[in-house]
């Protein structure tokens, strides 16, 4: 079991410490944190958290979050520390928060909030490598032909690659088209400015940038020495069943895709909810690699819905998904309050300022506590 209480001591005077720059919040939420007796272990106070209990089905439980979630709310990183094994940033490992328009690589916030995921004794996720949105398009527009680009998207992914120790990667995010009956995706010019699909642009298709983007990880891994998994990650895999036949089939002929993922970004509102999820999960499994629910939120109007929902997700994913091919579920946010898809949307476990659990939280906890046979 983490020690809650010294971290977080650690987190706390590391925020204050930061907070009086001239551009920065001037005031934030104290929360005291209780310090725990060495001897109030889980297994002899019943006190257990939703990532012990998760992990003891094999599920590396995780969250994300962004770098003013964390520095605004004294409750992120308490929670992180008692709930959870494992965090994604939500932005700040993206080609356009790390390469600057010159080109050259800043780590600065990144490791700062490396620093953040060891004071909460988390894992990190590594998000993402190759993406049709959020590039540094100010340098990419820069280079002169598709060999430039070529040589500064490989140089990125070794950068990366070398950089940041994570147990597993996105490698490519989103590469395969909406209802597209599992063709890659093909669209190169959206908005704004730095969602255009550069990458897209500058090989022959989205399959040769993908093929790439594979060899370069598994290269960089053989070089640095490293063994993360590498994911390919997609959207809507619930709805799109040629987009998750396309994913499936394109990961089983890829020996350097050693895992797949599906966001499940999900909403009540989706006739015939379960079946999807469990169909997807099946096709997922299929493929024989890790299997990961990489970016979870559910948007509701009835919360009680919800987590009977959530609970199903986990009994199934649990059901379907061999122990030996868990790669664990994040989910994406901690807090409704600050969820991209808005609080009205409800989607995830806390609510309000005071981060109150919502009926989700109990529902997979008791879910998963009577499974571990720890409810008596
Ligand atoms: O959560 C991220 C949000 O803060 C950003 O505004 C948004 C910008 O596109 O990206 C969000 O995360 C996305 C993730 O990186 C990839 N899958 C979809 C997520 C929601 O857009």
């Amino acid at each position: 079991m983490k020690n809650t209480s010294l971290p977080i001591l650690f987190c706390a005077c590391l925020m204050a410490a930061f907070s009086c720059g001239k551009d920065e919040p001037q005031s934030r939420p104290d929360v005291v944190i209780p310090t725990k007796p060495e001897n109030e272990t889980p297994e002899n106070t019943g006190d257990y958290s939703l990532g012990e209990l998760a992990a003891m089905q094999g599920i590396k439980l995780g969250a994300a979050f962004t770098y003013w979630e964390y520095r605004l709310n004294a409750q992120v990183p308490q929670i992180l520390t008692r709930e959870f094994d494992a965090v994604t940033f939500g932005n700040e490992m993206k080609h356009d928060a790390i390469v600057k328009a010159n080109g050259t690589m800043d780590f600065s916030t990144a490791d700062e909030m490396v620093r953040w995921t060891k004071d909460c004794g988390v894992e990190l996720f590594g998000h993402v490598l190759g993406w049709h949105s959020q590039q540094q398009t100010d340098y990419l527009n820069t280079l002169k032909d598709d060999a430039a680009v070529d040589e500064a998207f490989k140089n990125y992914v070794y950068g990366m690659m070398e950089h940041f120790d994570v147990y597993a990667w996105d490698v490519v995010n989103e590469t395969f088209a909406d209802g597209g009956n599992g063709a890659f995706r093909t669209v190169y010019t959206t908005q704004p400015a730095n969602h255009v699909y550069v990458w897209g642009s500058h090989y022959p298709s989205t399959k040769d940038w993908v093929d790439k983007a594979f060899q370069y990880a598994a290269d960089a891994c053989k070089k640095y020495g490293k063994t993360p998994v590498l994911y390919i990650n997609d959207y809507n895999l619930e709805t799109d069943p040629g987009k998750r036949n396309g994913l499936c089939d394109y990961a089983k002929n890829n020996p350097n895709v050693t895992g797949v993922a599906t966001q499940m970004h999900i909403d009540m509102a989706i006739p015939d909810l379960k079946n999807k999820i469990s169909e997807t999960l099946k096709a997922l499994v299929a493929t024989g690699k890790m299997v990961r629910i990489a970016e979870l939120d559910i948007k509701t109007q009835d919360i009680n819905a919800q987590a009977d929902m959530f609970r199903y997700i986990f009994e199934q994913y649990i059901a379907i998904v061999p122990a030996a091919q868990r790669g664990g579920i994040t989910f994406w946010g901690i807090n409704d309050k600050d969820s991209w898809v808005g609080e009205e949307n409800h989607p995830l476990l806390w609510m309000d300022s005071v981060y109150n659990k919502k009926p989700a939280y109990d529902e997979i906890y008791n879910f998963l506590l009577e499974l571990n046979g720890l409810n008596s």
